[in-house]
């Protein structure tokens, strides 16, 4: 495989260093930021996160920041989902669509004061299209991408790692719920969140030069839980049913679609971008469901997708394969789809055809685990 060069268009996170010094083998560019994928081992970083705590760089998970005294106005109209009684400390799994109710991005809202918010994003350039929305509605807020960097830790020993760096309050933080807080002078947020079903905590590092001494106080304080470095884990969010942006959707995906049904409020007050088309699709019924594979039979080795896959049933194509791993937990081969809605709610059997052959396997639903 051709390797990818660095360049100044494509940025190092403020861990970059320390996840190099810990061994890094493999990068994907999020957010025009190199993200760590592996550190040569997968089944090593695979157990680390069900059985201890896994250090993630996820700085590429970029904020767009909202300040001012239409922030919460804005943040509402960018949002498919009613965000009357959200409150401060507090985040959200959100939907953002564009009027025709497509999906634009999938990331955690989180308030930090009735004047201040950020959207935690997925891979798509959105201050572009916060910046236009604002600009053009006359919302009085100034958007941006503040100098934010979350830096994960997961896995069922990431609680007991984070009792001793901040303190037991860190018990009663509620999912997606944080507290703004330093650790050794170094300014963060702690979120309790992460892309895993393994429980954890996002640190969003609020000085980007100080990102090296975060990962490696961390990396120290772990060292009795058996911390070691990893990456969002492909395996697990696939056993998890985690959407992945622009890789489980398509752009033409609506959130319907992608599995966020149940973020979406179409009977509300809220006044948000795409309301109209969300609700006539909803009327409609969405045309595809993203849903669970379980192969059948002799497992086949999951093979790496570099694209997504054509999915048939007697020679139709009925979706699109966008995933495929060997669960070491279930002892499956699954994978995750978006398939015509009819063959997903009567649980079809469908044909997928890899470089070594043709595979049955069974709609599933997520997740799997
Ligand atoms: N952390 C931060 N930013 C992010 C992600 C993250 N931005 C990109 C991406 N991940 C956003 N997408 C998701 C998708 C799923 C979840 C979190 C972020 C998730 N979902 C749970 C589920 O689907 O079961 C819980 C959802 C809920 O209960 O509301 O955790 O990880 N900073």
């Amino acid at each position: 495989m051709p390797s990818i060069t660095t360049t100044p268009r494509i940025r190092k996170s403020p861990f970059y260093e320390a996840t190099v010094a810990a061994g890094a083998t493999a990068f994907t560019v999020y957010n025009k930021m190199f993200m760590p994928l592996s550190y040569g081992d997968l089944s090593a970083e695979y157990d680390r996160l069900i059985h201890r705590v896994a250090l993630w760089d996820v700085g590429g998970e970029r904020q767009v920041q909202l300040v001012g005294t239409d922030a919460g106005r804005l943040a509402q109209r960018l949002t498919a989902r009613d965000l009357s009684g959200m409150q401060v400390g507090q985040g959200k799994y959100v939907a953002m669509c564009d009027h025709d109710g497509r999906l634009l991005n999938d990331p955690i809202l989180m308030k930090l004061d009735e004047e201040r918010y950020w959207f935690s994003l997925a891979d798509a350039d959105m201050l572009l299209w916060c910046s236009a929305v604002a600009n053009e509605g006359s919302f009085d807020v100034v958007v941006s991408e503040p100098d934010v960097s979350p830096l994960a830790i997961q896995g069922p020993k990431a609680v007991d790692l984070a009792a001793d760096l901040f303190g037991e309050w860190i018990h009663d933080l509620k999912y997606f719920w944080f507290r703004e807080t330093e650790l050794n002078g170094i300014p963060l947020a702690l979120c309790r969140s992460g892309w895993s079903k393994q429980g954890g905590f996002e640190l969003f590092l609020q000085d980007g030069s100080r990102g090296n001494e975060l990962y490696e106080g961390i990396s120290a304080a772990g060292t009795r839980y058996g911390i070691g470095p990893g990456a969002p884990n492909h395996v697990e969010r696939v056993e998890s049913g985690l959407l992945s942006f622009g890789g489980d959707t398509t752009p033409d995906s609506n959130p319907f679609e992608a599995g966020m049904a149940r973020y979406v409020d179409l009977v509300t007050d809220a006044d948000y971008i795409g309301k109209a088309a969300l609700q006539r699709i909803a009327t409609d019924g969405p045309k595809r469901l993203f849903t669970g594979l379980m192969f059948e039979g002799e497992a086949p080795s999951a093979w790496p997708l570099a694209e997504r896959t054509p999915i048939l049933v007697d020679g139709r194509k009925v979706g699109t394969l966008s995933a495929i791993v060997h669960s070491p937990r279930l002892s499956k081969t699954i994978g995750l789809a978006q398939i015509e809605a009819a063959l997903v709610q009567s649980g079809a059997s469908v044909e997928v055809t890899s470089p070594i052959g043709t595979h049955q396997a069974l709609v599933h639903p997520l997740p799997f685990i």
